[in-house]
């Protein structure tokens, strides 16, 4: 699609994207990409392909914490905690858009107000083709889980819920 006819918040990504130096094409669909199924259901692809973005927070430092974990996949968050070196929490909608600038089921692995730490699931490394969500409920990118990590700069680690 071409980025001119892009929604704000979707084209924020895209020109995050290319700010960053990559090329990913964010994609728009008529039907709902909010969550990890719909998206899946709208691209053509497996839930487990989707790249959830979920916002935390480091309960010492205040920080916002990304995860981007596979979309089959829960989340440990002592998992994630152990790797940090402090605790995180579940961020509350109203810190998920102050400190990304989008709302949940929008939220983007890249183009952040405020740069989280981020860790990447290790179960997305075994995927070829990976969707991440790109600022709406409805925007959507393709990568490579190589990619990501270049795009983020996350670490990998294992934190999916046994
Ligand atoms: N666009 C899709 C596919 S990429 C997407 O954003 N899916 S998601 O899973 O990454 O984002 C939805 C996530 O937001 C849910 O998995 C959940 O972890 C989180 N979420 C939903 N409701 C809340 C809430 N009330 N508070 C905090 N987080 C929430």
């Amino acid at each position: 699609m071409a980025e001119g006819s892009l929604k704000d918040s979707a084209r924020r990504v895209q020109q995050a994207i290319e700010a960053a130096g990559f090329d990913f094409e964010v994609r728009e669909f008529p039907a709902s990409t909010r969550s990890a199924a719909e998206a899946a259901a709208a691209i053509g692809c497996t839930v487990e392909q989707i790249a959830k973005s979920l916002i935390f927070r480091a309960e010492t430092s205040g920080a916002p914490v990304l995860v981007l974990a596979s979309g089959a996949n829960r989340v440990d968050e002592a998992a994630v905690g152990a790797v940090l070196g402090q605790p995180i929490g579940r961020a509350r909608p109203d810190f998920v858009r102050e400190t990304t600038g989008f709302a949940i089921g929008g939220v983007p692995p890249v183009g952040h107000l405020k740069q989280p730490l981020t860790f990447i699931d290790r179960d997305l490394m075994a995927m070829t083709e990976i969707w991440a969500a790109a600022g709406t409920p409805n925007a959507v990118f393709p990568l490579s889980p190589e990619q990501l990590v270049a795009l983020t700069g996350g670490q990998v680690a294992d934190i999916r819920r046994a």
